[in-house]
């Protein structure tokens, strides 16, 4: 698991780069590049113009108005973007560049968005530069109306000029049409050479000499939330495991847990990470959750108590004299489940023992392992006492909870009796 995080990471490392360096670009040396003037300032070996079929091209800003079989779609900017009903010569240059003069040795971007018009047979794009192809075929996604960046790089050698042509490879004229907009041909600003490389899964890692095609932006972004999920899961599957290692090392082991569990939540935090719940005691600031909570237990036990009962019982909780205490389970700011302990005398031993009265977790916090965070952090606070037993009493009908004490604690055998006065 560990292997395929960092390989997807390495891939998406490289591409971010990369549309790093595409944004940094000095300016655009085509001249019309988003169609906004016409059908000006490019070459063409298609039919400019005339009736509408395969083979021409023309500058339009609804596609629907030349074919039916259209859509009506705006342009990707502006008003305008250039329509083509893609023919059956792949020679043919759908659109050409004028002789731009660039500077040798530099690197260049040249990038357009292209989107089909026709479902069926979507173009199958190419970028020539002086007579060479640069990068591999791009076809277009078939769906109409979604836009596609391409990005491909160049190096320009020895060159002091560049022609730019982009073919149609698809030569089946049924299909093959698109729209173009938004064309760029511009420096790389980095003033060193570079080179990318990237992590294939078919093809391992490999260079890529000649350029990169078909880039799509959404994808890009896809793949850093794809990665973000990884590298999440992945801290996650760690964490777990640490914390199950530790858990299970035993019963004097609980301690050592929860205090792993505290340092891996403020890591967690650091990284704005969610993950268990922070165990702490209860603050002055608490009262309305804690109160909702407290209500949420008493429900529970169909029980009501008087405000004035509450009313002490929240005192106690910050008499330093007072031998009642409160745990909170908090995550993100909210409250998830409380824990009322006290210290008592008993006859068996010199040190205080200690009850566990009150144990609650909100109803949708359940599953969490609040409550068995809540017990370990009892136990600890137990243990800094000097108190060498923890005990605690549950209804019997209680069987879910039942199942968390019975992993947790013994269950010595005693009934108990009461009477009330
Ligand atoms: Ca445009
Ligand atoms: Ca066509």
């Amino acid at each position: 698991m560990k292997l395929r995080i960092l390989t997807i990471s390495l891939v998406v490392v490289v591409l971010v780069v990369f549309v790093f360096l595409v944004g940094e670009t000095s300016q655009n040396l085509l001249s019309n590049p988003g169609f906004e003037e016409g059908t000006t300032g490019f070459f063409s070996d298609y039919q400019i113009g005339g009736p509408e079929s395969f083979g021409t091209i023309r500058v339009g800003s609804d596609p629907n108005q030349f074919n039916g079989g259209w859509p009506s779609m705006p342009p990707f900017s502006g008003a305008y973007m250039l329509l083509v009903d893609g023919g059956d010569d792949p020679s043919l240059a759908v659109w050409k560049s004028q002789k731009l003069n660039v500077v040798p040795d530099s690197t260049y971007f040249f990038s357009f968005a292209a989107s089909s018009l026709f479902q069926p047979s979507p173009a199958d794009l190419q970028v020539i530069i002086n007579g060479q192809t640069i990068g591999r075929d791009i076809v277009l996604r078939p769906s109409v109306g979604a836009w596609t960046q391409v990005y491909v790089y160049w190096k320009s050698g020895s060159a002091s000029t560049a022609t730019i042509s982009l073919v149609d490879r698809n030569t089946d004229p049924w299909g093959n049409d698109f729209a173009l907009d938004d064309l760029n041909f511009a420096a790389s600003v980095l003033p060193v050479s570079w080179e990318i490389w990237l992590l294939d899964a078919k093809r391992g890692l490999w260079r890529d000499v000649g350029g990169i095609s078909g880039i799509d932006v959404e994808g890009v972004l896809l793949g850093i939330v794809l990665t973000a999920l990884g590298v999440w899961l992945g801290y996650w599957a760690l964490t777990s495991a640490g914390f199950g290692a530790r858990a299970n090392s035993g019963t004097a082991g609980f301690g050592d847990g929860l205090v792993s569990l505290q340092q891996d939540d403020q890591t967690a935090r650091a990284f704005k990470f969610r993950t268990r719940p922070m165990i702490r005691e209860i603050q002055p600031t608490d009262r309305v959750q804690w109160d909702s909570l407290w209500q949420g237990y008493l429900t529970f036990y169909k029980t009501e108590l008087p405000a004035a009962v509450t009313e002490v019982l929240w005192g106690r909780f910050f008499n330093p004299a007072e031998p009642v205490n409160c745990l909170v389970a908090e995550e993100d700011g909210k409250l998830l489940g409380l824990v009322h302990y006290i210290f008592h005398r008993n006859t068996w031993e010199v040190e205080d023992v200690c009850y566990l009265e009150d144990l609650f977790t909100a109803p949708e916090a359940r599953g969490k392992g609040v409550g068995r965070a809540l017990i370990e952090a009892v136990y600890e606070k137990a243990r800094q006492a000097k108190s060498k037993r923890v005990y605690w009493m549950t209804h019997e009908t209680n069987k879910q909870a039942m199942i968390l004490y019975d992993q947790v604690a013994d269950k010595p055998g005693f009934v108990q009796y009461r009477k009330y006065l």
